[in-house]
């Protein structure tokens, strides 16, 4: 039996749930503050399925992109909020996206990727209110997939990361999970390997990092996303779709998080339901949001299809008991 179970209420926001212009919600960060729950959500908006499958439609391919908020009383049933509350875009950014969220000293971290004319970043912002948000560091490109540490680690910022290295990985998707940290947030160093792509056996193309960790007695426990180039074509609303998103997991050392303690040699969640199935872009998993209740369950948000906000829901230490240790370890 798996040791995740999605939300029968699947998915738990999508496009008909957003009170303003939207066509795609997904790839969400989700924390808890000050009693509440709160998502920021990717949400794409502009062409719609019917205008990327017609070839004439003037508006295909067109997808405008902002971050949007919801609110939640148990984390399961959201609301969302009237407006975005964060967005990029001048002469050179392109737009933000992909948002995750960590609640540290008292304050949200939210993480994001930003596209740009000249590479990809990976941002770090700080707010209070979901309203005004300080940008404390916009990595070199191309870097993305940031995620914080809920607190100081050795008296230090620690933040997972998937850069792209090209040349040196033969020119292929074939990218890794880094560690970083930072004494303030703004500078980033002290960089190692944490995760690389051909330990993780259900992958054989890029890996990143999903959900910000969650700390346990075992370690930190974190979601990672892994990527499978697969022969056929996928569904998806453009032709030429040949990538499998999945979610795996691992266990961190809890005073070294560059060491892994443990791993699951199978897919956390591997897509098999119609909404993960079937969408903009189909077989893809894309965890974002990561909750450890005090009775030991454990909230996954997940983005699907690129099209949907999902849940899973898991219990802390089944999730442990399949982080078996490296095979290198
Ligand atoms: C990645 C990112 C994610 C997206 C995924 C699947 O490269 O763009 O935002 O969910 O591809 O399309």
């Amino acid at each position: 039996m798996s040791a995740v179970k999605r939300f029968p209420g699947n998915p738990i926001l999508s496009a008909k749930d957003i009170p303003y212009d939207a066509s795609l919600i997904f790839n969400a960060g989700v924390c808890k503050y000050n009693g509440k729950y709160i998502m920021t959500f990717r949400n794409d908006y502009g062409s719609t399925e019917q205008d990327w499958r017609d070839p004439q439609s003037p508006r295909k391919g067109h997808l405008e992109t902002n971050i949007g908020i919801a609110y939640s009383d148990d984390g399961l049933h959201w609301t969302a909020g009237a407006k975005p509350v964060f967005a990029m875009r001048d002469s050179e950014i392109l737009r933000a996206y992909d948002p995750r969220l960590t609640v540290i000293e008292g304050r949200v971290a939210m993480c994001f990727a930003v596209d740009t004319r000249h590479g990809l970043r990976g941002g770090i912002a700080l707010t209070d209110d979901f309203e005004n948000f300080e940008i404390m560091s916009l990595s070199a490109p191309d870097n993305r997939n940031m995620v914080l540490f809920p607190e100081k680690i050795g008296g230090k910022y620690v933040r997972l990361e998937r850069p792209f290295p090209v040349y040196s990985r033969g020119g292929g998707e074939h990218f890794d999970v880094w560690i970083s940290n930072s004494p303030d947030l703004r500078y980033w160093g002290g960089t190692k390997l944490l995760l690389a792509g051909e330990t993780v056996p259900f992958a054989n193309a890029k890996l990143g990092p999903a959900a910000p960790p969650v700390k346990t007695k075992a370690g930190w426990l974190t979601t990672f996303h892994a990527v499978a180039f697969v022969e056929e074509e996928l569904y998806a609303w453009h032709p030429e779709w040949h990538k499998r998103y999945m979610a795996g997991i691992m266990l961190l050392d809890l005073e070294d998080p560059s060491v892994i303690k443990g791993i699951s040699r199978q897919p956390l969640l591997f897509p098999e339901t119609d909404y993960e199935r079937r969408g903009f872009r189909g077989d893809v998993i894309f965890p974002g949001g990561m909750i450890l209740e005090d009775d030991g369950e454990v909230k996954i948000y997940y983005g699907a299809s690129d099209t949907v906000e999902c849940l899973a829901t898991a219990n802390v230490d089944d999730l442990i008991a399949l982080c078996e240790p490296p095979v290198n370890g």
